[in-house]
């Protein structure tokens, strides 16, 4: 059965489309009024990525996005953070290859709640699956200038092959936008992720349903 967007989702993804929440990015405008347009455009997950920020001041976002993605029937997942992904009852954490061991936030947090793992190669994204991450992120795909990965561009070529090897769900990360985001979705990313094209567009709710409305991609 798909849902109203035409997507099957799995047991984790509840959209093709992951939003990440970062406030770098925004062009000046707040985060919740952001993360309000993201929600009325149909974004059923997101991930809150605050870098450089206050413990408190991360906590409040975190709370602050906990309610309306609640009411909205999203999911929240924090980056880096296990204990704000906890204290703000988020519904999981994406854990970069330096931040805290797969096994370690898992005993923190539990089965219940969703793992995240960034990966850039095969072997990452093998391992992120031995050891239990509900889902890998992949990137980056094409050229950014969001995060200085210290990768270059993998391309669909190597996120088809990512897909052949894993069996948990992908999240292809990194210079996806509108126009390419078809290609990615075709190469077997299960969602993909976008930052600066989502948060910097002029009108963000139409930004997510144009982009929502060429899912499923055509073969
Ligand atoms: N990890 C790999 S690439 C990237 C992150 C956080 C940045 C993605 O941002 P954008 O603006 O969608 O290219
Ligand atoms: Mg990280």
């Amino acid at each position: 059965m798909s849902n109203a967007l035409g997507f099957h989702p799995g047991p984790l993804l509840p959209s093709p489309l992951y939003a990440i929440l970062d406030p770098s990015q925004t062009k000046g405008r707040p985060l919740s009024s952001i993360l309000r347009e993201l929600l009325n455009g149909g974004i059923r997950i997101i991930q809150l990525r605050v870098k450089e920020v206050a413990t408190n001041e991360l906590f409040t976002l975190g709370r602050e996005a906990r309610q309306l993605t609640r009411t909205a029937g999203c999911l929240m997942i924090v980056n880096d953070r296990v204990d704000i992904a906890l204290a703000a009852q988020a519904d999981g954490v994406h854990l970069g290859q330096e931040d805290l061991p797969l096994d370690v936030a898992r005993k923190l947090l539990g089965r219940e709640k969703i793992i995240g793992i960034s990966t850039h190669d095969l072997a990452q994204a093998r391992q992120a699956e031995r050891g239990g991450a509900d889902y890998i992120g992949f990137g980056p795909i094409f050229g950014t200038s969001t995060k200085d990965t210290g990768y270059g561009p993998r391309g669909p070529a190597m996120l088809r092959e990512i897909h052949k090897a894993v069996k948990i769900p992908i999240v292809a990360i990194g210079g996806i936008n509108e126009k390419n985001i078809t290609q990615v979705w075709q190469a077997g990313a299960d969602a993909a992720a976008i930052i600066s094209d989502l948060l910097g567009a002029e009108d963000v709710a139409g930004k997510v349903r144009r982009i929502l409305s060429l899912y499923p991609p055509q073969p």
